[in-house]
């Protein structure tokens, strides 16, 4: 079998899914109930396991939030707390406390967007570790050893590791090479994926090239060939600065090769508008720090404003008495009872570490609303209709 996940379709609304998957309990990580994430499903990051300034109690208790699943980084936890301690702990999972899902990136594309220095050649990515204890030392990061450190880790699913290449500065040569190198590396990961309770996901690459033949078909050639080895699929590559007829063209083409059967998984993107467009496309699964970070820079996403965002600073708000969104029941707008607007701008200003805490929390909130709505609408066979409402919201003049 190709891992431990079942993934069950429910509903599909033309291209729109709404589908559950499961993972079973587990002995190694003491988790003695499955754990079942209906989708379309948003994950919030938390890189080193720790979605920031949040405890797992608030996330965990607050039915506003409880997110069914978290992801997290291997390049960040291979460094630091490193695969000795995760090993000693049996995994992530007992030495944070966590007990939903979890689902770990594989390191590749944090190390090339989060260091310069990042060089990739055929054996792996080498980086110069940024910690000062290392002394400027070089690592090479191989397919094998990133499997191996997401074994330590233990997360329900992890990702191979791909040849992620900027999809607005990089020339055809460079594209082709990442396909067939995403391809070969695929081979490496399946070789050293050893935990049968972990699942593995595959990552289309292939730039911005949909054509006949072209890169993406390429790839994802290649996927269907060793897909009884695949227990999901990620799209990967896009929403790097390319224009969003580029990227959702790319969604498209990728969803009608994907088999129907396996989760599909948006990698990197969290714009409430990409979220609607991705799922009407066929789209299951989507992660990215924009919610989270944004809360903590003092954003709001919103329903009620177009383009979707308030942005609590301004001054606007300093004397605005209402809650962010009356309707919402996150613990920063408590039906109405809890922050004001003006609170809200107030602390942000003094850089009041609850200001950015309760705002991580609503834009939690609002995501797990939005994916919620979008599910019951496809479960009734009502997406379309949901599509035309949101766009309407989003851009009241017309697009
Ligand atoms: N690959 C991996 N992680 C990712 C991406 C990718 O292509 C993206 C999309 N740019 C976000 N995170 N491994
Ligand atoms: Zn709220």
């Amino acid at each position: 079998a190709a891992g431990s996940l079942r993934f069950q379709l429910h509903a599909l609304d033309k291209h729109a899914r709404a589908s559950t998957l499961y993972f079973p309990k587990r002995e190694r990580i003491n988790r003695k109930e499955p754990v079942a994430v209906p989708t379309p499903v948003f994950m919030p990051v938390g890189t080193k396991g720790t979605i920031k300034g949040m405890t797992y109690s608030q996330l965990s208790s607050d039915p506003s939030l409880s997110p069914p699943i978290i992801l997290g980084n291997t390049y960040h936890l291979a460094l630091d707390p490193g695969t000795s301690v995760l090993d000693s702990y049996a995994g992530l999972h007992n030495f944070s406390g966590w007990k939903g899902g979890m689902l770990t990136d594989s390191g590749g594309f944090q190390m090339v967007s989060l260091l310069k220095l990042a060089e990739i050649t055929e054996a792996g990515v080498a980086f110069q570790s940024p910690y000062k204890k290392d002394n400027g030392k070089m690592i090479l990061l191989k397919p094998e050893e990133s499997i191996r450190t997401q074994v330590s880790i233990g997360a329900d699913i992890m990702m191979q590791l791909d040849d992620v290449v900027s999809s607005v500065r990089c020339d055809d040569a460079r594209f082709e090479e990442a396909t067939y190198r995403t391809l070969r590396w695929l081979d490496r990961c399946l070789g050293a994926a050893t935990d049968k309770e972990q699942n593995m996901f595959a990552i289309v690459q292939g730039g911005l090239d949909v054509t006949v033949g072209g890169l993406r078909e390429v790839c994802l050639e290649g996927f269907r060939k060793r897909d009884s080895q695949i227990p999901g699929y990620a799209i990967g590559g896009l929403a790097g600065g390319e224009g969003k007829d580029e990227f959702w063209r790319v969604v498209k083409q990728c969803c009608s090769a994907l088999p129907q059967n396996k989760p599909r998984y948006l990698m990197g993107v969290g714009y409430p508008l990409d979220l609607v467009v991705c799922t009407a496309l066929g789209v299951d699964m989507y992660d990215c720090v924009y919610p989270t970070r944004t809360g903590r820079f003092g954003v709001a996403l919103v329903d009620a404003i177009s383009p979707g965002t308030m942005r609590l600073k301004g001054t606007e708000y300093a004397e605005d008495t209402r809650v962010v969104e009356e309707h919402c029941d996150c613990p920063c707008c408590l039906k109405g009872k809890g922050y004001s607007r003006a609170k809200l701008h107030m602390m942000l200003k003094s850089g009041e570490p609850v200001a950015a805490q309760a705002l991580t929390a609503h834009n939690i909130a609002y995501m797990m609303r939005l994916t919620r709505g979008m599910r019951s609408a496809i479960l009734e066979g009502k997406f379309e209709e949901y599509v035309r409402d949101f766009l309407k919201r989003f851009y009241p003049g017309g697009y």
